[in-house]
């Protein structure tokens, strides 16, 4: 039987608050980049996704970060790293004058993340299909362990053309990875085009329920959805998928759906009126 958890309405206005600061230092460090370019769209299309997790279930601090006990996240998709360095600097773990040093020499806040566990970052990653074979060694560790820790995996929608995903999602059944909970961000998008014209990968969900996972299809710009996908117990030992509608560049109206924000240059220009949009969130 699945017991249903409903998230209370302060906790949603706070998640949703969180996600619009977190674009907006998404944005503040693509633009202290300058001319290095940044991957700009599908860190946006993770924001929502990201908050609640952190502002929710995921709870981490400075004191507990060491801590065996506490569960693990992973950025499969490590490129849209702005997302996770925003979320690390609302939490404190990374500083605002860090925020601003971005991929200039000397950094510790690379293109991708680089593991730092004092810093919040506990899995390097980057290399697209790798993170979730990382995130089921985890679970099976954890399960075989008897310990209680879940594992918080994020992928990208064009990041699962790799095939090291579709092992990982073949075994993550046949070990009852109950403790495990996948984010894919599907925002139709890859590097250079929509994932139509690339490679078509459509029926995510069907296709996982047939792989054993609890799979279900929501809005991934939905805190509640995302909450509920988080904290609905099935009670069946299956590992756990939410295929994220998402849009890529979600929050500032001319990035969205415009794949040219993959990876480019935000100019002081463009950051202005993407910030102004922003604060009228918060109006
Ligand atoms: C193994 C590997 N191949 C290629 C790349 C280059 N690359 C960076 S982002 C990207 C597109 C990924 O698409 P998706 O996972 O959908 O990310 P999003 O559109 O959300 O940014 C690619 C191919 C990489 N990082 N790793």
């Amino acid at each position: 039987m699945e017991e249903f958890m409903q998230i209370d309405l302060d906790t949603k206005k706070r998640v949703k608050l969180v996600a619009n600061t977190v674009r907006k230092k998404i944005l503040l460090m693509a633009f202290s980049a300058g001319q290095s370019s940044a991957h700009i769209g599908g860190a946006l299309s993770s924001a929502d996704i990201i908050s609640t997790l952190y502002e929710t279930v995921f709870k981490i601090n400075k004191k507990n970060i060491h801590d065996e006990e506490k569960d693990r996240f992973i950025l499969s998709k490590g490129h849209g790293c702005l997302t996770y360095y925003a979320i690390l600097n609302h939490l404190g773990f990374i500083t605002d004058d860090e925020l601003l040093t971005f991929e200039k020499d000397g950094s510790i806040l690379l293109g991708h993340p680089v593991k730092n566990r004092d810093k919040g970052i506990e899995f390097s990653n980057g290399s697209l299909g790798m993170g979730l074979s990382i995130g089921v060694g985890l679970a099976i560790g954890y399960k075989r362990l008897n310990k209680k820790n879940n594992v918080y995996v994020i992928l990208g929608d064009g990041e699962c053309n790799e095939g090291s995903v579709w092992e990982s999602f073949m075994c993550a059944n046949k070990f009852n990875l109950d403790n495990l909970f996948v984010f894919i961000d599907n925002n139709k998008f890859q590097q250079t085009g929509s994932n139509d014209e690339i490679l078509i990968n459509n029926n995510l969900n069907d296709k996982l329920s047939a792989f054993g996972w609890n799979a279900k299809k929501i809005n991934g710009h939905s805190i509640e959805e995302i909450y509920d996908f988080l904290v609905t117990n099935k009670n069946n030992q299956k590992p756990n998928i939410a295929i994220c509608e998402t849009i890529k560049g979600k929050g500032v109206s001319f990035i969205e759906n415009n794949n040219d924000w993959h990876h480019t240059v935000l100019t002081k220009k463009n950051y202005d009126i993407a910030i102004n949009e922003l604060n009228k969130n918060e109006a």
